[in-house]
């Protein structure tokens, strides 16, 4: 799947949002890329005060973001890297991680964003995290679409006059 393509979100009235981001803690590296470009993202947006925590690997995002989806966050963001190894681990955390967010989302209707990671190697996982030198910048961009959802979602939630 190619990063060419993603839109340039504009999002405004946020900056009352509560927003958390969950961070995996895999690939220090490629980790850190992600976690300064979901933080630098919520700044631009005026979101000052998200609430960031940290778990021990991509397994552990779906049940995060379910238990905080249950306590008031509009938005959440899911970070994690998955590098493609020798067995076909890749596949089933890659499969479960994936599923599970996109079921916490739709079952509770507040938007995660999907800044999930899965690469074949590290190269690949570098150049998508918004490192020096990287060509795209993936937690900046998961927060932005999740933000820009849970804007959306609260202009269609007010009641019909
Ligand atoms: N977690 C990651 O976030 N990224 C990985 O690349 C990764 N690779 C793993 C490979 C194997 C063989 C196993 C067993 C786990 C891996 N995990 C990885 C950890 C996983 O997300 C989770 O934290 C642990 O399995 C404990 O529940």
């Amino acid at each position: 799947m190619s990063g060419k393509g993603a839109p340039e979100l504009s999002v405004k009235n946020c900056q009352d949002l509560r927003v958390a981001v969950i961070a995996a803690q895999w690939h220090e590296k490629v980790m850190d890329g992600l976690v300064d470009g979901a933080l630098r993202a919520l700044h631009e947006l005026g979101i000052d005060e998200p609430t960031l925590l940290r778990v021990p690997g991509s397994w552990e995002l779906p049940v995060v973001a379910k238990v905080l989806a249950g306590r008031g966050y509009d938005a959440i963001v899911a970070l994690g890297v998955v590098i493609r190894g020798g067995t076909p681990h890749f596949e089933y955390v890659c499969e479960g991680v994936t599923r599970g967010l996109a079921q916490v989302s739709v079952d509770t209707g507040v938007p995660v964003g999907f800044g999930l990671l899965t690469c074949d190697t590290e190269e690949q996982a570098v150049d998508r995290a918004g490192l020096e030198g990287s060509t795209e910048d993936k937690g900046h961009e998961a927060v932005y679409a999740a933000v820009s959802t849970a804007v959306t979602l609260r202009s269609v939630s007010e009641p019909w006059h």
